[in-house]
């Protein structure tokens, strides 16, 4: 077997070194965004983070640190995080610490009860971002999930990407096969709804995101924003365009429209569709478009000229877009442009990441609708239902109403639309449980919280976001403090949880992880062909064993392809990594990342079609027919009238969604939950101090902040905000208000169920 690694004695050493006498520095990958830095951490004797850096020999972050990186000792050491269980007394309202045993007691007779009596629908889960970035929520809330035994199973993933992943589900076969631009490479991005320079980027896994921008920049490339307000990200770029909310699919319609128009398209990959493409894209001549978007048909125009002539480009398209009505209609125009400008799946184009971690292995073509929910028949994507139906699911009585919800790391009453309702919603079960650090506007409804411990005891892989890195990595951090007298890893929690939900007591002897892991270390080896190989698996717990058995069978992995694979490379038959052409470093296992503790560089993207399609036709599928029907829709409401104001949200440098305002370096200053107004609309509507703005769903007082970078008739407001009762002292001393009081959960994007955060229309008049 090849192995492509570098030495790990350097490294290893580095892992701990002490830097004085008492204090040692440790090395571990930052969870609170996606960008996966590699962080730096100094520790004195008594576990307390001394101080925090970027970790320069990360290969992939190369040293950059974000001020919330920085201040996870803050966060670290919160007076206000949870740190034992904790029940509440209903009639009283009041909250005590109670023992582990207590609080699995409480749930193991309490939630059957519930299922027992209405039956297993009338349990609903919520999985909220933060699983996306532990591996607890990768390798543990499946088990949940199936012990529940639901279909009232939500999570942020409809509050945020689902579009793409239905639009890429369809046009590729599966929704985990997301193409990023390949920035690194790149000489033209196109770049509608995303800020990366606060947002640190999404669906494209890119530490340093500012740094890889100005790099594009200074090798002779070409940058354009889309976006309604002239973000830090815009004021960077080339170009910034100002867009009306939620008219992005019109604008990238236009784009393709001239494409074909000026026959400027150049098709390199095996697609179908290509005519109903074109006849779909007929009415939405740039004249056309440039009426619903503000954005002038000879700009539209020239984008379309710009990206067919440029050596690679790329577009890219982020939350802006997503939670708009057409979200799904949008990002499938994304992949639109990138097919027919040559750029799918090609270097500098928009590229298929390879994760080093064996992921779901799916053998059928993507569906949605394979069911519907209860009140709306809204139709499930992925298995979930849209969290904006969330509340008329607990709300509306009838068979398969939702009695009890168990949340786990997520925020819905400030994250999710109708904040207001859901929070009403919640108050109305007859039993909840949240897997939660904090006591919040969400968990304060629950009778029982079981606090996750502090993120240094957790061990550290990207499961998920390492599939859409802009180059191929892997890095593995160990828990950096091991785990005390009475604090259990949220993995255990998850696993103890599952077995509770289902009135089950763990066996006396038995760990329950183990149990879990076993099981499914058996089921893997075996299906791999490999289950004489179980004495190998690397690892200090089964954790680590199942990772180290990912690792093995992914794609640069010491195993990959099972035994079929492994067999196929020993006769000489393929080369040894799973591209098959010779270019990806194999050998892969966890002990390699363990020697490697700043991380792994595994190449730069590499083409991936068409292996990795898994549609019916084996093509790229250019004119998915659900998608098609929304196009009817999108010609449809070209007819309507525009509402005078519409409100879209912002991200905060500072902030993570709801719950970083407890940390005080990081509130105040500009994170302030204000109202962005243009001055012209502010001095017409006569808005200075406070405003009420209203919507169909409710209505908020707000302080105005008028400033010239937000285009007229829009408004914009932070989410995550809104902790005027909160029990965090220093969230509640900046509290701000809920946006999502004002969002409407009445609507959603069609095809994926998406939440629509941006383009809500408003009224605002003078508090
Ligand atoms: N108006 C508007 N609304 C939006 C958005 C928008 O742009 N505009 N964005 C949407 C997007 S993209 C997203 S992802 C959602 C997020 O929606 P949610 O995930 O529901 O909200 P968060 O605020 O991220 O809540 C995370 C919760 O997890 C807890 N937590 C943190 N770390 C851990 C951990 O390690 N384990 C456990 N168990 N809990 C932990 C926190 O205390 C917090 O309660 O919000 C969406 N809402
Ligand atoms: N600092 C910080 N970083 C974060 C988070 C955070 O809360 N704070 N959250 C994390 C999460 S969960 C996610 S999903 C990512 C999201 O990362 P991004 O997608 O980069 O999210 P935003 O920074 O909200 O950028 C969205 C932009 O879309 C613009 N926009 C609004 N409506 C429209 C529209 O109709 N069309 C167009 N073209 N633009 C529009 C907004 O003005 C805004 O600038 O960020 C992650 N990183
Ligand atoms: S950019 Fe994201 S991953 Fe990097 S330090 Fe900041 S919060 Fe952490
Ligand atoms: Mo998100």
């Amino acid at each position: 077997m090849r192995k492509c690694f570098t030495s790990g004695a350097d490294a290893r050493s580095l892992v701990m070194t002490h830097a004085t006498d008492s204090s040692r520095n440790l090395l571990r990958t930052c969870p609170l965004c996606e960008a996966v830095c590699g962080l730096e951490l100094t520790l004195d004797s008594g576990d307390h983070i001394k101080s925090i850096r970027g970790d320069h020999a990360d290969p992939f972050s190369r040293g950059f640190i974000c001020p919330k990186g920085a201040t996870l000792g803050h966060l670290d050491e919160d007076p206000d995080r949870l740190t034992a269980p904790m029940i509440r007394d209903r009639a009283s309202n009041t909250w005590r610490a109670v023992s582990w045993d207590e609080a699995f007691g409480v749930i193991r007779e309490r939630l059957p009860q519930v299922s027992a009596a209405y039956g297993n629908q009338a349990v609903g889960l919520y999985l909220g971002n933060p699983n996306a970035h532990t591996i607890a929520g990768a390798l543990y809330v499946p088990l949940l999930i199936r012990a529940l035994a639901t279909r009232n199973l939500f999570s942020a993933s409809t509050a945020d990407q689902m579009p793409k992943q239905v639009s890429s589900g369809l046009m590729f076969g599966d929704p985990l096969t997301v193409a990023v631009p390949d920035l690194d490479r790149t000489d033209y991005l196109l770049m509608l709804g995303a800020n990366p320079l606060e947002s640190n980027g999404s669906l494209c896994t890119a530490p340093d995101f500012p740094g890889r921008l100005k790099a594009l920049k200074q090798r002779g490339g070409r940058f354009v924003v889309v976006d309604p307000r002239r973000t830090r990200t815009a004021k960077l770029a080339d170009e910034h365009l100002f867009i009306r909310p939620g008219s992005d699919a019109y604008l990238l319609f236009g784009i393709v429209h001239t494409l074909f128009a000026e026959n400027l398209t150049t098709v390199r990959v095996g697609v179908s569709g290509l005519d109903e493409l074109r006849a779909a894209a007929a009415p939405f001549t740039p004249e056309v478009v440039a009426g619903r978007t503000g954005v002038p048909a000879e700009t539209v125009i020239r984008l379309a000229r710009e990206l067919a002539a440029a050596p690679t480009a790329a577009v890219y398209a982020r939350i802006g877009t997503c939670t708009a009505e057409f979200g799904t209609v949008a990002q499938w125009l994304v992949d639109v442009i990138n097919v027919l400008t040559g750029n799918l799946d090609s270097p500098g184009g928009a590229m298929f990441p390879t994760g080093a971690a064996l992921g779901i292995v799916r053998t059928r073509p993507f569906r949605t609708a394979r069911w519907t929910s209860r009140v709306r028949e809204l139709p499930e994507a992925m298995g979930e239902f849209p969290v904006a139906t969330l509340a008329d699911e607990i709300l509306t009585p009838g068979e398969g109403q939702i009695r009890a919800m168990v949340t786990v790391a997520g925020n819905p009453v400030l994250s999710a639309p109708s904040g207001a309702r859901l929070d009403a919603a919640f108050a109305d079960l007859e039993f909840m449980v949240s897997v939660d650090r904090y006591l919040n506007e969400t968990t304060r409804h629950a009778d029982v919280i079981l606090p996750p411990p502090r993120i240094l005891q957790a061990p550290h892989y990207d499961f998920a976001l390492l599939n859409f890195a802009v180059h191929n990595y892997a890095r593995y951090s160990r828990p950096l403090v091991p785990l005390r007298e009475g604090e259990m890893s949220e993995a255990e929690v998850i696993a103890r949880l599952a077995l509770a939900v289902s009135g089950q007591e763990p066996q006396e002897g038995l760990d329950p992880l183990t149990v879990v892991d076993e099981i499914v270390i058996a089921g893997t080896l075996h299906k791999a062909g490999l289950s004489d190989r179980r004495a190998e698996l690397l690892g200090e717990n089964t954790t680590e064993q199942r990772i180290d058995l990912m690792l093995r069978l992914g794609p640069f992995g010491e195993w990959a392809g099972g035994a079929q694979g492994m067999a196929a490379r020993a006769l000489n038959e393929t080369p040894s990594d799973a591209a098959g052409d010779g270019t990806l470093p194999g050998g892969l296992n966890l002990q390699v990342l363990l020697d490697n503790p700043h991380g792994v560089d595994l190449g730069p993207l590499q083409s991936r079609l068409p292996g990795v399609l898994l549609t019916a036709s084996r093509q790229v599928e250019l004119a998915p027919a659900q998608l098609l029907e929304d196009v009817a829709r999108l010609r449809d409401r070209l007819a309507a009238e525009a509402p005078e104001m519409v409100l879209v949200g912002r991200r905060q440098l500072r902030s993570n969604n709801s719950w970083l305002h407890n940390v005080p370096p990081l509130v105040g200053g500009s994170n302030r939950c204000t109202l962005h107004i243009n001055p012209e609309d502010a001095l017409r509507l006569g808005l200075n101090g406070l405003a009420v703005v209203k919507s169909a769903a409710g209505t908020v007082t707000v302080e105005v902040e008028p400033t010239a970078d937000i285009m007229p008739g829009v408004v914009s407001l932070p989410h995550g905000w809104g902790h005027g009762d909160s029990t965090q002292q220093v969230a509640r001393a900046h509290a701000g208000v809920n946006a999502n009081v004002l969002t409407d959960d009445s609507l959603v994007d069609a095809p994926s169920g998406n939440a629509v955060f941006n383009g809500v229309p408003v009224t605002l008049s003078p508090a």
